[in-house]
């Protein structure tokens, strides 16, 4: 989509730290990391928040999830754990409005 930066970072317009990537999902460092590792896991078609995925393409976040198991062991996150994020609209702070997973570890996590 237009004037989406997350678009943009797929396509490559945007330089971005590739963590993953294949014709449906796309992976890449956080700019602004929370924690030692904070990798945002994206579907690579915009949908502007989860809510807007159709049900009869919500295999897209079983496949964003296949992927952030795939990270989170690449990680050695399978001991300590790790956390997954997903903000949903304004009352969660979604600043960019294209699908996003956040997985934050390396630390122990404070709640909220
Ligand atoms: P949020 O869930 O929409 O609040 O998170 C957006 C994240 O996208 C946030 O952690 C930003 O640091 C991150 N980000 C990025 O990695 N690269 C960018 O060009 C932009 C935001 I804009």
């Amino acid at each position: 989509m237009e004037n989406c930066i997350f678009c943009k970072i797929v396509n490559g317009e945007i330089p971005s730290t590739k963590v993953y990537e294949d014709d449906k999902v796309f992976a890449f460092k956080d700019i602004n990391p929370v924690a030692p590792i904070h990798i945002l896991v994206i579907p690579k078609k915009h949908y502007e928040s989860v809510i807007d995925i159709p049900d009869n393409e919500m295999d897209i976040i079983a496949d964003i999830h296949k992927i952030i198991n795939k990270i989170a062991k690449e990680m050695n996150f399978e001991q300590n754990g790790f956390r997954i994020v997903n903000n949903c609209g304004k009352d969660a702070g979604q600043e960019v409005k294209h699908v996003h997973y956040h997985i934050i570890g390396g630390k122990t996590l404070n709640w909220p």
